[in-house]
């Protein structure tokens, strides 16, 4: 008989419990996976109880956020599957605005490319129906928190914490037509001074491939991308530590920038 396995079957409610706390008390909580054993559907269904949890406190779901759609940032985290997490109006900050970190663990900022869906997405689409269903592109940034140690993570783990979602901020929304979505340069500066530079190229060779892969993932969902809802296609580098006090920029050629300033 095997010793090998001190896991027990999840209950997904409770996880889910144990994971909004932490959000809640901004503490990091054990990765799930040293006591549970978890597929990856069994993550997602952890995952979307924790935002029944937040949608029973007043939010509402107002888009998705793509992960490890580039390499750069399936090599930081070490693991190699694209997934998903959802946004909440909660999580939306005002652009040009400021942001309290005081409900934060450990938060970091990434560069990211938004759409802004304009008719119903879900199931295996084309590029042209993808590029066809959107309202607009605009540059945008997402602040990640953890809730495990050091952002230490399995995949199962990362999904069922909502693929480390904390916040997001998005730029003006630009006519996806007028561009080129393929190799657009992006630069992350904090206080003037560049921090990461990279290319929307790196994001699965072109940002539209990971709307495309969304559409796939909310048809496994049972969902559909509704209009006036935000697809956040991953982050095209590494993400950073985001610090108390500072002022970041992260600008897209051809789609101005989106700002912060925390404190
Ligand atoms: C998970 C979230 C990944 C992205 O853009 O690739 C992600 C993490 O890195 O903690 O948002
Ligand atoms: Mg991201």
């Amino acid at each position: 008989m095997s010793t090998e396995t001190s896991t027990v079957a999840a209950d997904v409610a409770a996880l889910a419990a144990t994971l909004d706390e932490a959000t809640l008390a901004h503490r990091t909580t054990d990765r799930l996976t040293d006591t549970t054993d978890l597929d990856l559907p069994t993550a997602y269904r952890v995952q979307r109880a924790v935002i029944e949890r937040r949608i029973a406190r007043g939010e509402a779901l107002v888009g998705v956020k793509m992960g490890f759609t580039s390499r750069a940032k399936m090599i930081q985290m070490g693991v190699d599957d694209v997934i998903w997490g959802l946004l909440t109006d909660a999580m939306l900050v005002e652009e040009g605005g400021v942001l309290d970190l005081a409900g934060h663990i450990h938060p970091r900022i990434e560069p990211e490319i938004a759409f802004l869906i304009g008719s119903p997405l879900s199931g295996t689409i084309t590029p042209v129906e993808a590029v066809r269903a959107i309202a607009g592109v605009a540059v945008a940034y997402e602040v990640l928190d953890s809730r495990y140690a050091n952002f230490d993570f399995t995949l199962p783990d990362v999904i069922a914490d909502n693929a480390s979602a904390s916040g997001f901020g998005v730029g003006t929304w630009h006519d996806p037509d007028t561009l080129d979505l393929g190799n657009l340069g992006l630069l992350v500066e904090i206080d003037g001074r560049p921090v990461a530079t990279g290319s929307s190229a790196a994001i699965l060779g072109n940002p539209l491939r990971s709307l495309i892969a969304a559409a796939r993932l909310a048809a496994e969902a049972g969902i559909e991308l509704r209009p006036g809802w935000v697809v956040l296609a991953g982050a095209a580098t590494a993400a950073m530590p985001l610090p108390k006090g500072a002022h970041v920029r992260v600008s897209a050629a051809g789609l101005g920038r989106a700002e912060v300033t925390t404190r």
